[in-house]
């Protein structure tokens, strides 16, 4: 099967879940390309089965915005014309649902029919897509698609909340390649950062306002007082320089380290004790999917999708948006030498159940679903 999957090329969630698809379908033989306006992140190597298509445009003293979604939309047609796909992938509705749908029917003016799949990650929904000045476009392109997918049974409920969808969701949560998200030894680095064998807490984001990073700040405040630690601060984003001038402000600065955007994160959650993540949206959490793998327990909030992948005692704990003692004494708990062992096999084993290989097959059997609709799509 040949497959076009449309994405933002960045570390963000999104991103990350169509790339490592794209590579887990590559694996088992499926030809996949990948259409983007630069190489995905984490597509940085050769495979046979994958292919990288840049959508290149002109601009014009006319365009005081570029018109994006137009090239991406004819770089669609030109590649499932070209290329000959079966069906188009695509991943976080704007604009790439309503450009997939624009390319959908121009390539059915050539005689052309291949059905569209869109994958409902967050924002998309919560955010920017419910904003007046994109939710038209949202719902039309959204009920256009020939298969919808959400990432998780929260988000689905908000889609339905926020929209007038007339068609139904299927939800598949994030997955993990358990390969290469493993607890790695690591230990000369783990000297390096805690020298006094001070535990390690960690937080990696895109540091939006949703994810409330001062919150990280006020938990670790509150641990640092009574237990020895360091906290790293992965990531950048819009939020970095004031969350940065807020830790200067505090005592506790000489503790914390921002360490940027890190590809290998694997090699820094392979040392840390604990995962912080307060945010206010979260339709799954990937970064803390990614953290568990590496048998970091998880303190979080209970926003969005976070509770159908944290689970309560066992992985870590969930607490409500905001509540930084609470999360802070719950992190004190988890962090005591004799409570550690156990969250960190809680979470490896909740990280199991999102195994790409558990999860890459509900994405195959929407593809099957979605081709089979192809036969009553050619008269449409
Ligand atoms: O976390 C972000 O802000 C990035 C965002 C994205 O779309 O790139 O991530 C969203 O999609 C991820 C993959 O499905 C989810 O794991 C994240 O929870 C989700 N982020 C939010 O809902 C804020």
């Amino acid at each position: 099967m040949k497959i076009g999957i449309v994405c933002y090329p960045t570390f963000g969630g999104s991103g990350v879940v169509a790339t490592e698809l794209g590579k887990a379908l590559a694996k088992k033989d499926y030809k996949v390309h990948f259409i983007t306006y630069s190489q995905p992140a984490r597509l940085d190597f050769f495979n046979e089965n994958l292919y990288y298509h840049e959508v290149t445009f002109t601009n014009y003293p006319l365009f005081q915005y570029p018109p994006y979604e137009l090239a991406l939309a004819s770089k669609m047609v030109e590649v499932a014309q070209f290329e000959e796909l079966d069906l188009l992938h695509v991943h976080y509705a704007i604009p790439h649902a309503s450009a997939a749908f624009m390319a959908r029917e121009i390539l059915k003016t050539r005689g052309i029919v291949i059905p569209v799949i869109t994958t409902l990650h967050g924002t998309d929904i919560t955010l920017v897509g419910k904003d007046p000045s994109y939710e038209p476009v949202v719902t039309f392109s959204i009920n256009q698609s020939d298969s919808i997918t959400a990432v998780s049974e929260d988000l689905k409920k908000d889609t339905y909340r926020h929209f007038d969808i007339k068609k139904d969701i299927t939800v598949i949560p994030n997955f993990i390649d358990l390969e290469r998200f493993a607890k790695k030894s690591m230990d000369h680095f783990k000297k390096a950062i805690c020298p006094n064998n001070e535990k390690l807490i960690v937080h990696t984001s895109n540091f939006r306002k949703v994810k409330r990073v001062e919150d990280v700040l006020k938990v670790f405040e509150i641990v640092n007082e009574l237990i020895s630690c360091k906290l790293l601060l992965v990531g950048d984003g819009p939020e970095r320089t004031k969350i940065e001038g807020l830790c200067r402000e505090s005592k506790h600065c000489k503790d914390v380290r921002f360490l940027g955007k890190l590809e290998a994160v694997e090699e820094v959650l392979s040392v840390s004790d604990l995962f912080l993540m307060p945010s206010e949206k979260e339709s799954f959490g990937l970064a803390a999917l990614e953290a568990m793998a590496c048998q970091v327990p998880v303190i979080s909030s209970n926003a969005g999708g976070i509770p159908e992948l944290n689970v309560n005692g066992q992985s870590g704990y969930v607490c409500e948006i905001g509540a930084v003692e609470d999360m802070a004494q719950k992190a004190l708990h988890v962090l005591k030498d004799e409570n550690l062992p156990a969250f960190k096999a809680g979470a490896l084993k909740r990280a199991n159940d999102f195994d790409v290989h558990r999860i890459l097959p509900m994405y195959e059997e929407v593809y099957e679903k979605t081709l089979a609709l192809k036969a009553g799509m050619i008269d449409v």
